[in-house]
């Protein structure tokens, strides 16, 4: 009989590596409020109240946080969604004629 016999090569000889799992855990966004010189404090309240569902307390605490340390984060969310309140927050302060700064980073 040769040396090469097919036969050996069965399925028993294969060398099996389990796969890695390829699901990663989707990146999430900090989204962020800056301090300014002109927004009033109770718009910012606000803003904190409507668009991230923060208690009067709290909201008050982080805008007060904000004011005095230049920049505080309003939540923690998925891409799609921390995109989405930066252009809501931003509009509705431009509609208001505020300058007050929303932005998003990579938590
Ligand atoms: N610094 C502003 C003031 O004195 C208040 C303020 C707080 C503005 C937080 C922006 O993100 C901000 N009226």
């Amino acid at each position: 009989m040769s040396d090469f016999d097919p036969l050996k090569f069965n399925d028993d000889d294969l060398a099996v590596q389990e796969a890695k799992p390829k699901l990663k855990r989707p990146p999430l966004y900090k989204v962020i409020l800056l301090n300014d010189d002109f927004t009033p404090m109770d718009f910012v309240i606000e803003i904190l109240m409507n668009f991230f569902s923060m208690p009067q307390d709290k909201a008050t605490q982080v805008m007060l946080q904000i004011h005095t340390q230049g920049v505080g984060v309003c939540g923690i969310y998925s891409k799609d969604v921390a995109e989405t309140k930066v252009y809501i927050v931003n509009d509705y302060s431009r509609e208001n004629q505020h300058p007050l700064m929303c932005s998003m980073e990579a938590v």
